[in-house]
């Protein structure tokens, strides 16, 4: 394999990316500090393309947010409200399933549902929304509760991680979400999200919902006050964990959207900063199989731009989304299947329509 770039400390992490030899924290760092982009995504291209050939997958889903009342009230985060704010509002049993019933004529094969750390709303209205969901609606996989929601639910009852994820197994839950993350450092939470659970806490939960079959993913937050090593330490902690319990499915690189949040002066993520973290997360997490750009959070042309430089897999129809667009983000809210196939074709890979297990729907092949 040619040697792509003149960086001294590239062309070592080249020679260990083309051997298959795993990168250290050192390399992670490195490859932040390098500027020569296109040599970055030959990298990373080499190892999607290792993984998942020249296919980019995509999935139909219907995001749903039942509450924005969050007792956690991240600095980073624009869409939660206390109760009683006017914004404030909270999905009634049926509205949420009127909502999840929207799927089947959107052709959405996933429900992706996640929410505010609510100060009352009791462990049996989310056990009922996965349930009469599940009734509903038989053919569906429910994806929902970040690990964050899932240790408020130990909180406010008396039960373990794993028997709050054993009900809500129980009752249909299919997989989790990667979000609530963030950056695990405690620094960076202490000065945006103290009042949630701790990265160690995070990490707990996803060890317990592997335990117990649940495949998850798994994000990281970027762009405000933590610095370059913190991101990758958190790949790195991911990585770990992925090492022992192999049930993170994909990982998702969010970009911060600074509008109407209380962590103001902080510029927006830049197209480099987004591309490179991309492609260093491919690079770093050697044992996850995809990498998955949120268009809502980076745009659909440089989300299209990322199947080259790592990304796999574009997620997906969404519907209706409250966080990013909180947050200042001008994207819309939802995109039809053929554009999604489209922006694929343009860049080269074979569209491929996957259920939320990576089982393959459909091959859009010429
Ligand atoms: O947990 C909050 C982040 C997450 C902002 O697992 C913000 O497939 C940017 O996790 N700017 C929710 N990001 C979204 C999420 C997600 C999205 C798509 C797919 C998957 C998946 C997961 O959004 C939160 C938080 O980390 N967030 N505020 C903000 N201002």
């Amino acid at each position: 394999m040619s040697i792509v770039s003149t960086d001294i400390n590239i062309k070592e992490i080249e020679e260990k990316v083309f051997s298959g030899e795993r990168l250290s924290r050192e390399d992670g760092i490195a490859l932040y500090n390098c500027n020569d982009i296109l040599a970055l995504g030959r990298l990373a291209r080499h190892v999607k393309e290792k993984k998942t050939g020249n296919y980019a997958y995509f999935n139909v889903n219907r995001h749903i947010n039942l509450t924005n009342v969050c007792v956690s009230r991240c600095k980073f985060c624009a869409f939660s409200a206390d109760k009683g704010d006017a914004h404030a509002y909270t999905m009634t049993l049926d509205e949420a399933l009127g909502r999840a019933l929207e799927a089947p004529a959107l052709g959405a094969t996933e429900l992706h549902i996640v929410s505010g750390l609510h100060p009352d709303l009791p462990f049996d209205y989310y056990l009922e929304v996965i349930s009469e969901c599940r009734k509903a609606l038989p053919d569906i996989h429910i994806q929902a509760f970040t690990a964050v929601e899932i240790d408020y639910f130990a909180q406010i009852t008396a039960f373990s991680i794993r028997e709050v994820l054993q009900k809500l197994k129980d009752a249909g839950l299919g997989s989790m979400p990667g979000g609530g993350a963030e950056i695990f450092s405690g620094r960076v939470r202490g000065l945006t999200c103290e009042k949630k659970a701790s990265g160690e806490e995070w990490l707990e939960v996803m060890r317990t919902a592997h335990g117990l079959g649940l495949k998850s993913n798994a994000t990281m937050l970027y762009g405000h006050v933590e610095t370059i090593e913190e991101r990758v330490d958190h790949l790195i902690t991911l990585r770990e964990l992925q090492d022992e319990t192999g049930g993170f499915q994909s990982f998702i690189p969010l970009p911060f959207h600074p509008d109407n949040t209380e962590l103001t002066g902080i510029s927006k993520t830049t197209a480099f900063d987004e591309i490179k973290t991309f492609a260093v997360a491919r690079l770093m997490l050697d044992n996850f199989d995809h990498v998955k750009a949120f268009w809502i959070m980076v745009g659909l042309k440089l989300a299209q731009l990322s199947l080259d430089f790592g990304v796999d897999d574009l997620d997906g129809t969404v519907v209706e989304e409250k966080i990013t667009k909180s947050a200042g983000a001008q994207t819309g809210e939802s995109i039809e299947k053929d554009e999604l196939i489209n922006l694929i074709k343009d860049a080269g890979r074979t569209p491929v329509e996957r259920d939320t297990l990576y089982n393959i729907l459909k091959v859009y092949e010429d």
